[in-house]
């Protein structure tokens, strides 16, 4: 079925998340019986990068276009004006170049989409080895392989393969670049990018060590070039970064053009800059200890319908039960009296 027939049939329930900054929204509803999450953001100016490069002849020239466009209106409705100061609402006409809306289609929609998705209080967590060991380590192995699907087809050249921008095949060294889900591959202003690797043992930026700095190297190296070859972007204007935690366990890296600001995913207490960990690569001991990755307390924020959360609350409830027990004990606390 197409995206669209699809579209069509969605039956929407409720809002999940708004974001006013991007602008986007998250919208649960179902087709045909089915759990689904339609994304929507509104599409940016592709003007940023291009218009600031005076030299550039064949930039100047879209540049123009794209500003051309943006105040081509099929309809202006005036709000006020005042002194030289004028407002207005205004619609697009319909056959401009560039589209209006980004669509990302979730459909059949899990439960753990909804919760990823939905508006929700957030903790701050610190995660030393040990937890990591007991709690985050089982939490991930328990995650089933379904759910990294998409990143298999992509690696088996079955799904998105048209879109490779670079490979390498080595199984331990070796990568793929790829345009990410949330790029409208357009805008170079929000260019978005995945690097994803080939080693599957590689769950999340804590199972790095000194011995897989080749690959982060030759990770960083490529996409710069991509960046340059393929969209006239300079290496200082993208930012590479990785998540932790991630949404999905498979190591993978974000390559963003320095404008894309909007998301929630470039915050600290989530992403981590891809020369950060380089460096702390390049500081820790022989390859086959553990890296300063794994000797880390890492801290990041958790929303309370995260699977990790709840995790983490068992955690705080046994430690309160733990705390209880040494109050009896120490201080003879009758808890029945
Ligand atoms: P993450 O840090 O695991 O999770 O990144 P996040 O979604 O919380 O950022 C996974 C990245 O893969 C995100 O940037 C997603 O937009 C992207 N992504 C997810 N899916 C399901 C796909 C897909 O099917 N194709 C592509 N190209 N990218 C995807």
């Amino acid at each position: 079925q197409s995206t669209a027939a699809l579209l069509a049939a969605f039956a929407f329930e409720r809002v999940l998340s708004v974001s006013t900054s991007t602008p986007s929204v998250y919208l649960l509803g179902s087709i045909t019986g089915q759990q689904a999450i339609t994304h929507l953001v509104k599409t940016t100016f592709d003007l940023a990068p291009l218009g600031t490069n005076v030299d550039d002849k064949d930039a100047q020239d879209k540049a123009k276009t794209v500003a051309a466009e943006a105040v081509a209106f099929e309809k202006v409705a005036p709000l006020e004006d005042n002194d030289i100061y004028r407002w207005a609402q205004a619609w697009w006409a319909v056959d401009r170049s560039r589209p209006d809306v980004k669509i990302t289609l979730i459909y059949p929609a899990t439960d753990v989409h909804v919760r990823k998705y939905e508006t929700q209080k957030r903790i701050m967590v610190e995660e030393t080895p040990e937890l990591y060991e007991r709690l985050v380590k089982p939490y991930i192995d328990g995650f089933p392989a379904s759910r990294i699907q998409w990143v298999y087809n992509i690696l088996n050249h079955e799904k998105e393969a048209d879109r490779i921008l670079f490979e390498d095949p080595d199984p331990r060294t070796g990568f793929l670049i790829l345009p990410d889900l949330k790029w409208d591959r357009k805008t170079v202003s929000t260019l978005y990018l995945t690097a994803i690797v080939f080693d599957k043992s590689i769950r999340s930026m804590r199972d790095l060590k000194k011995q897989h700095l080749p690959l982060l190297l030759n990770i960083k190296a490529s996409s710069e070039n991509v960046v340059k070859g393929n969209f006239g972007l300079e290496p200082s204007r993208i930012r590479m970064f990785v998540h932790y935690q991630p949404s999905y366990y498979h190591f993978h890296v974000h390559i963003v053009a320095l404008e894309n600001e909007g998301y929630v995913g470039i915050n600290i207490g989530k992403a981590h800059l891809l020369s950060d960990l380089i460096s702390l690569l390049s500081l820790s001991s022989d390859s086959d200890e553990a890296s300063l990755l794994q000797k880390m307390t890492l801290a990041y924020t958790l929303g309370e319908q995260d699977g990790l959360y709840r995790a983490y609350k068992q955690e705080a409830g046994l430690l309160l039960s733990i705390e209880l027990l040494c109050l009896v004990h120490v201080c003879g606390f009758d808890l029945a009296s």
